[in-house]
């Protein structure tokens, strides 16, 4: 089966998305999610001018050898946006080879280890009592694991929380704007906020929290020991990760579990966490980490030191890419937890899929491939649009990790 044409897809259903779409000469074509939140053009042109014309021509078949081709052959490895490209280009092989056999890519994998995903939704409020309520309205949509986030006095724009009715999406400008962090404020409020959700809620329900990269190493331990009495299955980006070193530290004084990997994209980046049992989850995302195909190697890199699976699943990840993160989390044998932070309705339209949420778990359906395709005339009436993420800044003007 030879690959006859390939085309970067953007869209903008009130976010950026790009999909790259792979067409055969046999008719089955796949699709993949490149989007990159905020730096989307780069990998539209690393996709159109460095990848496409090596793809034409080529056997779809051979997915493992695309996939070397792409990162051994380009001499420069790694990076987001490389891997973003070398990831599209991965999953629509995997959505044409599923295609092609009449199965869905969770069969290709080795077949179901459970009979549906775990996830976690997103409850956010301006306030502790917003966010208690929020909680309640996924608990009553049948949700068994939630995120929890609220604003904080003191803090303006604090991370992840909804603005009105809108869901989350914080890339709002096209330049970044400014929100306002102070992690004394944070640390004091963080367990006053678990402690109400754990009194009005009780312990039936899994709790999450995302501390997004702001803390330094001792003040995430700090952290984590002052939520240990509302057990969250997951502390996430206590503090940067390119010093790994440092969660040495926080263990040594938690035992909340440790989640890490958003912003990975080579199974290099996850080692040192892993084999030295740093962390407790991975979050590596199939767009960003160089698709099925490491993700795979990452899984069983983690299957070793009992770490276990936690994909990224913000709304910025395209439903074609949650679609092949729910076959492989059918599929790995060391899953957790899966993020589901619901897309919007035009974002659905624009992508129809086979994966449907029932009982708190999302299931990736039968379909053959990926089971999620694009909706390309729907797609030409939503334009690119500038967007970028926000920053964060001290009091005092100090630049800090958003
Ligand atoms: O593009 C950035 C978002 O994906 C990120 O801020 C969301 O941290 C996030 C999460 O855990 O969903
Ligand atoms: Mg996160």
């Amino acid at each position: 089966m030879t690959i006859t044409g390939a085309r970067v897809i953007v869209a903008c259903p009130g976010r950026n998305f790009v999909t790259l779409k792979i067409e055969t000469d046999q008719g089955i074509y796949g699709i993949g999610d490149a989007t990159l939140n905020g730096r989307e053009k780069a990998v539209v042109a690393y996709l159109e001018e460095h990848v496409i014309p090596c793809l034409l021509g080529r056997d779809a078949t051979r997915i493992e050898d695309a996939w070397q081709f792409l990162y051994r052959g380009a001499y420069w490895r790694r990076g987001p946006v490389t891997m973003a490209a070398i990831s599209a280009v991965d999953v629509a092989l995997w959505d044409i080879k599923g295609k092609a056999a009449g199965l869905p890519l969770y069969q290709l994998l080795g077949g179901a280890s459970r009979s549906g995903v775990l996830v976690y939704g997103h409850a956010s409020g301006a306030s502790i009592e917003q966010a208690v309520d929020a909680v309640g309205r996924y608990v009553a949509m049948g949700y068994k694991a939630v995120r929890v986030q609220s604003g904080i006095p003191g803090v303006r724009g604090a991370y992840g929380i909804d603005r009105g009715d809108l869901s989350y999406e914080p890339a709002d400008a096209a330049l970044p704007s400014e929100t306002l962090w102070s992690t004394p404020a944070y640390l004091d409020f963080a367990p006053k906020l678990f402690q109400r959700v754990r009194e009005v809620h009780g312990f039936d329900i899994e709790l999450l929290h995302d501390a997004h990269h702001r803390l330094t190493p001792i003040e995430a331990a700090r952290l984590g020991k002052s939520l240990e009495p509302f057990r969250l299955f997951w502390l996430e980006d206590p503090t940067p990760a390119e010093n790994q070193e440092a969660f040495r530290l926080i263990r040594q004084h938690t035992v909340t579990p440790l989640a890490v990997g958003e912003v990975f994209n080579s199974i290099h980046d996850c080692r040192e966490l892993i084999q030295n049992q740093l962390i407790d989850y991975i979050r590596c995302s199939v767009v960003h980490a160089g698709g099925i195909t490491q993700l795979r190697q990452i899984a069983g890199l983690a299957a070793l030191f009992q770490v276990r699976m936690g994909c990224h699943g913000a709304t910025d990840l395209s439903p074609a890419c949650m679609g092949a993160a729910l076959h492989f989390d059918l599929w790995a044998p060391n899953f957790g937890i899966q993020e589901y932070m619901r897309h919007t309705q035009a974002t659905d339209e624009l992508f129809p899929h086979a994966y449907v949420f029932k009982d708190g778990c999302l299931h990736p359906g039968d379909a053959p491939g990926i089971g999620v395709d694009i909706d390309e005339k729907l797609a030409a009436k939503h334009p690119y649009q500038a967007k970028q993420l926000p920053i964060a800044r001290l009091a005092d003007g100090t630049m800090w990790n958003w």
